[in-house]
């Protein structure tokens, strides 16, 4: 008899009270940042966005191990890679940051604890203090096991290119732990024009904002300091292997004239050997087929979410996508289990 297909769900968004109510106080202040306009609808109940507090995505962050695993359970979804949700805890001071993250993972390990084969998480760093990222980074992955990491984007307005950031790199890479980089609203520099028409996350900001983050650390050459760094987004890799053609040109003609550094590896072999992909809110056959073909079946990877898109439609597109049984393994389970350090099931 033939076995289901296990079914590793890569970008599963959960959240903590604590982390809720701190961010609650930040949208609630001064903050120039874009998130704002999202943040209040969901963590503030007396916001002005009440279109996302109609959403209710709060219950569905908060709550795991009862109405999640019971849906999971109904349409035979083994594994949900959890992440604390965006922006993390990237929008609070460096202190509070660092105890949020500390606090997060603890509660994560303890629901995979409880569900070890159902659940699996991405640890929390603050990026606002690189140094204690890097200890709690080790932390995370050797004393409470976690899989790998999550960021969201920008810190402040700046990205992983900045030298500052070495540290979490550096950490990232000794561990085998890849990064994954979720969005978040872009930042100060880039929001201008994406403040209208509901432009401001999933429907275009987030894309821009991390497509603009890839971008930045292909260019900058810091692949060739840490080679082995493995980086995944989300979002159909946020459509940046859909121009790498042009970006991969465009890059070398900025080297000749001096515009940007010299790099040992073109951007689309830095796409190749350093990034994976999720396909996380893109229900569509298309591009899978093309992402499959253009970067490999060894670098694309299932992912529903959750809660920000619903579960059954997340299955079924994957169920009907038209791929050989080996790539549907692979995207399914097999590549999750080789990225994030998850034990693959006894035959
Ligand atoms: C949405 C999507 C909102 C994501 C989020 O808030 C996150 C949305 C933090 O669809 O409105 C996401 O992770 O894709
Ligand atoms: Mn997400």
């Amino acid at each position: 008899m033939t076995r289901k297909m296990r079914k590793i769900a890569t970008e599963e968004a959960f959240s903590i009270p604590e982390v809720a109510e701190a961010l609650k106080q930040v949208v609630r202040g001064p903050t120039s940042s874009l998130d704002k306009l999202l943040c209040k609808g969901i963590y503030d109940s007396a916001g002005n966005e009440p279109g996302y507090a109609r959403m209710n995505f709060l219950d569905g962050l908060t709550d795991i191990e009862d109405r999640r695993l019971k849906e999971m359970n109904d349409l035979g979804v083994d594994m949900h890679i959890l992440s604390l949700t965006a922006p993390g805890v990237q929008m609070f001071d460096a202190d509070t940051a660092c105890d949020l993250a500390t606090l997060a993972n603890d509660r994560l390990a303890e629901v995979i604890s409880r569900n070890p084969t159902r659940f699996a998480g991405l640890a929390s760093f603050a990026p606002q203090s690189p140094r204690r990222a890097a200890k709690e980074m080790e932390r995370a992955m050797k004393e409470l096991k976690l899989n790998g990491f999550i960021l969201n984007s920008h810190t402040n307005n700046e990205y992983l290119d900045d030298p500052k950031y070495w540290p979490i790199l550096e950490a990232a890479e000794a561990l085998d732990g890849c990064i994954y980089i979720h969005p978040r609203a872009a930042s100060d520099g880039l929001k201008g024009p994406l403040q209208d028409y509901g432009m401001d996350s999933a429907m275009w900001g987030y894309g821009v904002e991390v497509g603009t983050h890839v971008v930045r650390m292909m260019a900058s050459g810091l692949f060739d300091r840490f080679p082995k760094l493995k980086i995944c987004i989300g979002h159909m890799g946020e459509a940046v292997h859909f121009w790498i053609w042009r970006i991969t040109f465009m890059n070398s003609r900025a080297q000749q004239i001096g515009r940007a550094p010299k790099t040992e590896l073109t951007m689309e072999e830095y796409f190749k050997r350093n990034f994976v992909i999720t396909t996380s809110g893109v229900e569509d056959h298309l591009p899978l087929r093309y992402s499959i073909d253009k970067i490999g079946i060894d670098n694309v990877m299932w992912a529903i979410d959750y809660p920000y898109q619903p579960m059954k439609p997340a299955v079924d597109f994957m169920d009907s996508a038209p791929v050989t049984e080996e790539e549907r393994h692979k995207l399914y389970h097999g590549n999750a289990e080789r990225i994030f350090h998850i034990a693959p099931l006894a035959d």
